[in-house]
């Protein structure tokens, strides 16, 4: 196997082995990627720094998006282990206050909700902006968005209105970087039980109504999202941009 052989690939939001990003990276490093990786905060670099070496990747740093000079520290060591040359980039991060995700969503705070914007939908376009300046050879940027982004879910609330901004921006972006090759998409994932997902109302309700009324009557799992995700951020997907692609097990044409 090696259909990403000689891929150089940056992966932004792996905070443990249960991580949609985790999943992605093994995928990408199956197909021969290189790989660096980013860690938010001491806590998360003692679990990064494990799951890097294992696949022989780099560790480029500690990246806060809510701080930008963060992201250019991350982006400047990308550039240099990477030899100034960057094929493509994995955003799985996303943000809200715990207190926020449950409830109603019109209950929502200014400073949540600005928060959550700029962490879970500015902040791929911001970490673009960079990228885009070491995608000389073309490029592949893939984001995590979730069903709530389409229709009202539980709960979900003011990450359902950040990430239908995300999906928005996947679309904008698409059309802004398509002339220099790069490509911009988004994979919709089902319900998984990770640290993020802890935070939301009621999530193992979520997870079995999933299992219950999709049509693969079950859940997905970070290896079937990593391939997905691989797909994307591969070549054999070359002529794909702008798409928000589910991996749900075919909730979305039910629910
Ligand atoms: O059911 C799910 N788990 C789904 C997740 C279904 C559909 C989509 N997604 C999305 C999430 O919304 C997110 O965008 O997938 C993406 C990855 O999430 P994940 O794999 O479910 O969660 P997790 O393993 O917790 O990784 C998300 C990470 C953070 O972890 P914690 O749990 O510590 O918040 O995003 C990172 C952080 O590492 N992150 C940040 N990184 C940089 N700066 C920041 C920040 N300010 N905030 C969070």
């Amino acid at each position: 196997a090696g259909i990403m052989k000689g891929k150089r690939g940056l992966i932004m939001g792996v905070a443990n082995n249960r991580s949609i990003a985790w999943g992605i990276a093994k995928a990408c490093h199956d197909q021969g990627a290189e790989l660096a990786f980013t860690y938010q905060g001491e806590a998360l670099e003692k679990r990064v720094r494990p799951l890097a070496a294992e696949v022989g990747g780099h560790v480029v740093g500690h990246c806060d998006v809510t701080d930008g000079a963060t992201i250019d520290a991350v982006f400047a060591e990308t550039e240099k282990v990477f030899g100034g040359k960057l094929d493509f980039l994995l955003h799985a991060i996303a943000f809200s206050d715990k207190d926020e995700l449950t409830g109603r969503y019109v209950d929502t705070t200014e400073g949540n909700f600005t928060r959550s914007m700029l962490i879970s939908c500015y902040s791929f376009t911001a970490i673009a902006q960079r990228a885009e300046k070491l995608m000389t050879d073309g490029g592949s940027l893939l984001t995590l968005t979730y069903y709530g982004a389409e229709k009202w879910m539980p709960h979900y609330n003011v990450m359902g209105v950040a990430k239908a901004a995300l999906e928005a921006s996947v679309r904008y972006m698409a059309a802004d970087l398509g002339e220099k090759n790069i490509r911009v998409n988004a994979i919709s994932a089902g319900p998984i039980k990770t640290l993020a997902a802890s935070g939301i109302g009621d999530f193992r309700y979520i997870l079995k109504w999933n299992e219950y009324n999709s049509p693969l009557r079950r859940n997905v799992t970070i290896d079937e999202v990593g391939d997905s995700g691989m797909y994307f951020l591969s070549d054999l997907s070359r002529g794909v941009t702008g798409e928000i692609h589910h991996v749900d097990a075919g909730y979305h044409v039910v629910g």
